[in-house]
């Protein structure tokens, strides 16, 4: 690219092999495309109007190559920011146009971000059961799979479906796919905080002291039971704890950090920098979730690793199968490149996935690397994806015995 390049098109790919994805490409003058992922879970179709109807004429006759510049533009030219839709957007912007910058220099974007600081990424995966002897099924298959970190959720005894259990095969995360609405499901505290103690012994006893141990608790407690809960997972020796209270109001998690040790993690809901800051400056948090797709992209990940590095917090950021493998692979490049990355999540997907979304990022032995091809490596089947429409999805609504609505 001689910076004379300019973008010719921008367009948005909807496809559903056996999920939703949102996927923006952009086409240069010079014949380069770059992919960026824009799935927003349960809101798939905001983005992409967002994308089609007011980025997208925007971006016809930039310079490709001014990928910070195209970043402020969007950020600050649309006046109302932040939020999960505008900054999906911002980042399939931005995941492309790195994608695009690599392909012109023919370098992966981790050489561009610096090069590798590590040789490759450890990868975490879900394990869960309906009850504990499934969970520990589930936990020695994905261990038999080379996976060294795992984390565990198993049902609640005395509830139907809760969050995080799915006897589906690997790569299956909600939503459940139908026009109706979100299901709605119950859930009770008090009967979590009784199990959860006692499932996550059963893992460890069974597991033993080497593996890295995860859970998820997925902003269903109050700051007072996040710490009772903390307290008593200590002797579990956790990798860490994530979500444990809704982090809106950051400053909650002075009282959890208060009483217990407890690895926290949170994060996979915000979408830039400022709704992570308290929790990173006042270290209220070990691990910052934040991915590429939902928090701004490369660009603005890169920005979080910084301020979290100086806190000493480390990057775990969302890596479901929910967002798609274009995502996944320019995390895996921001993983390799940066310092304080800790650790991908990563579910896997189902096979068809992999036949839409061609990448060349690859899992070994617990770990992934993402590949040495120009780019992100990543390219997207548009006639086998055309074969998948969309269908409305959506996530479930949880509610407590009382009717009330809790977070899911
Ligand atoms: C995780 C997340 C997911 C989310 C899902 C929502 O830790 O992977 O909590 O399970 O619920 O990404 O779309
Ligand atoms: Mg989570």
């Amino acid at each position: 690219m001689s910076g004379t390049d300019t973008i010719v098109a921008a367009d948005v790919v909807v496809t559903s092999p056996g999920r939703n994805f949102v996927t923006l490409k952009i086409t240069t003058a010079e014949g380069l495309v770059g992919w960026g992922d824009a799935t927003l879970n349960g809101r798939e179709l905001a983005v992409a109007s967002y994308l089609r109807d007011h980025v997208a004429p925007l971006l016809v006759g930039r310079d490709p190559a001014r990928i910070e510049d195209t970043w402020q533009y969007l950020y600050r030219g649309a006046y109302w920011r932040r939020g999960p839709v505008t900054m999906t957007s911002v980042g399939a912007v931005d995941l492309a146009l790195w994608d695009i910058k690599g392909k012109a220099t023919g370098q992966p974007v981790y050489q561009l971000l610096g090069g590798a600081v590590r040789d490759r990424i450890l990868a975490y995966t879900h394990a869960s059961g309906w009850d504990v002897p499934r969970l520990l099924d589930a936990v020695d298959a994905r261990r038999e799979h080379g996976f060294l970190a795992v984390r565990a959720q198993s049902g609640v005894p005395g509830l139907g479906t809760v969050y995080g259990v799915s006897e589906a095969a690997a790569g299956h995360e909600r939503p459940d796919r139908h026009g109706t609405g979100p299901d709605e499901e119950i859930w009770d505290t008090d009967a979590y905080l009784r199990h959860a103690p006692e499932m996550l012994a059963a893992v460890r006893e069974h597991a033993g002291p080497g593996l890295k141990l995860l859970h998820d608790t997925h902003h269903r407690l109050t700051p007072g039971e996040a710490a009772r809960l903390g307290r008593a997972l200590e002797p579990v020796n956790l990798f860490w704890l994530e979500d444990v209270t809704p982090a809106e109001n950051q400053e909650v998690l002075r009282h959890v950090r208060r009483h217990t040790t407890v690895p926290l993690a949170i994060g996979e809901v915000f979408n830039t920098v400022w709704e992570c800051q308290t929790l990173i400056t006042e270290q209220l948090i070990d691990f910052v979730r934040t991915c590429v797709t939902h928090a701004g992209g490369i660009s603005h990940l890169r920005r979080i690793a910084a301020l979290a590095e100086i806190w000493q917090v480390r990057l775990g950021p969302h890596g479901p199968s929910d967002i798609s493998p274009v995502a996944l692979g320019a995390s895996l490049h921001v993983g390799l490149s940066t310092p304080n990355f800790a650790i991908q999540e990563y579910m896997g997907y189902e096979p068809v996935v992999h036949e839409v979304f061609r990448h060349a990022w690859s899992y070994e032995d617990g770990h992934l690397h993402p590949g040495d091809e120009p780019g992100l490596g990543i390219e997207v089947d548009e006639a086998l994806a055309a074969r998948f429409p969309y269908e409305p999805g959506y996530l479930p609504v949880a509610r407590r015995r009382d009717g009330s609505v809790t977070d899911w």
